[in-house]
């Protein structure tokens, strides 16, 4: 991993960002093939998401949707600790997704005056679930649980037949979309299992959703950036990244295992240490190269620790820490210092945040209760994680009666009158005006 020494400089948040760089991807160049992908989907539904896997995934799918015995078999066939593991995910994330619904809001804002703000899921949500480089079972229990949570009634999972398994979607996806209830499955991936969702497959009973989410490679992010005139979408997921503050205090171990873990992920994967102790950092790169080199993903992760986007930063007090944190805005922070507290007080950018020694970013990739669906590319400095407020809208109900709409009558005859749009005045006079129901009916 290089140093990066910022110790007794003061570098503005730009001058921050530049010191760390992050791997391009290059959306906007694959929205063009992504289009071309979903137009053929449009146009030859089934067919087409058949004859794109055969070229994709290397494998020719007989059929798309997945039978009910198909989900059953899998759910059978599950490894009873992966079951255990998977059914401990979906208890802890629920109960803490169940605080991401906010109640409905009533404010009287004069007498018989009442707006109302209450949060209403979208109908139908399609989630993408990857199954290229890796199959994550843990991101379908990510996606469809904040969605349940949010009180969506139909969801639908899209994930890519694989060539071993005959063409067929990873057992253990089916298996985790089978405990949850989930019985809408279907064998697609990539640009075309997107434009399926966003625009629906007649053909095969497949109606078009409200919103996509779920993380998937560059060709999946500029789909769903193609199919946003129809659809809504979560953040474009880019290369999953770690950043950890950590002093003198903090273990080795620790700090070196967590930076491995998440280069593990992918050749682009960012790890990061902004640490304020030159020795502390010396010992955690030994330990990051032991563990390097004993682990099993060792080419890729060491491909990612070696890559500029990976970084041990040298600085000189906490605040700067937490200042280069917050300019990089990591998707995954984690904070081990001799007073963790103190140091969240400076935080403001990343997606998720890691208190303390014994809060790795593994326990929130599976059973925490918190979402690994989270912010990357820096865009934690404006987005949120995947939560159950991405499947809802906030709708304003407004409730006025007579004398309170009197009451205003004037004033919105005053600004109507001044936007030139009489007419708006209009229909609150004619409330008034003599022709009014109550008034004829006097
Ligand atoms: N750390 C990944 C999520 C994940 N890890 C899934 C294991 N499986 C991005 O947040
Ligand atoms: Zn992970």
């Amino acid at each position: 991993m290089q140093t990066i020494d910022l110790r007794g400089r003061t570098l503005s948040g730009a001058e921050l960002r530049a010191a760390l760089p992050r791997p391009e991807l290059d959306v906007t160049a694959a929205v063009a093939g992504a289009s071309a992908l979903i137009d053929e989907v449009r146009a030859h539904g089934e067919q087409a998401l058949i004859d794109q896997a055969t070229r994709f995934d290397g494998v020719t799918p007989e059929y798309v949707r997945a039978t009910e015995a198909e989900i059953a078999d899998a759910v059978a066939g599950l490894d009873p600790m992966v079951r255990a593991a998977l059914e401990e995910m979906i208890t802890r994330v629920r109960k803490a997704s169940a605080a991401q619904v906010p109640p409905p809001a009533t404010t009287q804002v004069a007498p018989g005056a009442v707006i109302e703000q209450r949060w209403q899921p979208v109908d139908r949500v399609g989630l993408y679930v990857p199954g290229g480089k890796a199959v994550y079972p843990s991101s379908v229990v990510m996606n469809v649980v904040p969605a349940q949570v949010a009180g969506v009634a139909s969801i639908a999972i899209a994930s890519p037949p694989q060539a071993d398994h005959g063409g067929r979607i990873h057992p253990t996806i089916l298996a985790a979309a089978g405990l949850l209830g989930v019985s809408e499955v279907y064998a697609m991936g990539g640009a075309g299992a997107i434009g399926a969702l966003a625009y629906g497959v007649p053909g095969i009973g497949l109606e078009s959703v409200d919103v996509i989410t779920g993380p998937g490679n560059v060709w999946v992010a500029a789909a769903k950036r193609a199919v946003q005139s129809v659809v809504g979408i979560d953040a474009e997921a880019g290369p999953t990244e770690i950043l950890i503050i950590a002093d003198g205090t903090a273990d080795v171990e620790y700090v070196a295992a967590d930076l491995l873990g998440q280069a593990e992920h992918d050749e682009l994967a960012g790890s990061v240490l902004v640490t304020t102790d030159a020795d502390f950092a010396e010992r955690v790169l030994v330990a990051v190269e032991r563990r390097t080199n004993a682990t099993k993903h060792r080419e890729r992760a060491a491909t990612a620790l070696r890559g500029e986007q990976s970084a041990i930063v040298l600085v000189d007090d906490l605040a700067t820490a937490c200042r280069v944190s917050n300019a990089y805005g990591p998707e995954h922070l984690e904070i081990q210092t001799a007073d963790d507290e103190a140091t969240l007080a400076g935080i403001t950018n990343a997606g998720a945040i890691f208190v303390g020694p014994y809060a790795p970013v593994p326990l929130g990739d599976y059973v925490a209760g918190s979402n690994h669906v989270l912010p990357t590319g820096g865009s934690s400095a404006h987005a949120s994680g995947l939560g159950a407020y991405t499947f809802l809208r906030a709708q304003q109900l407004i409730r006025y009666d007579r004398e309170a709409l009197a009451e205003v009558r004037d004033r919105i005859r005053a600004i109507a009158v001044d936007e030139d749009l009489p007419a708006h005045g209009e229909s609150v006079d004619a409330r008034f005006d003599g022709t009014a129901r109550e008034e004829s009916a006097n």
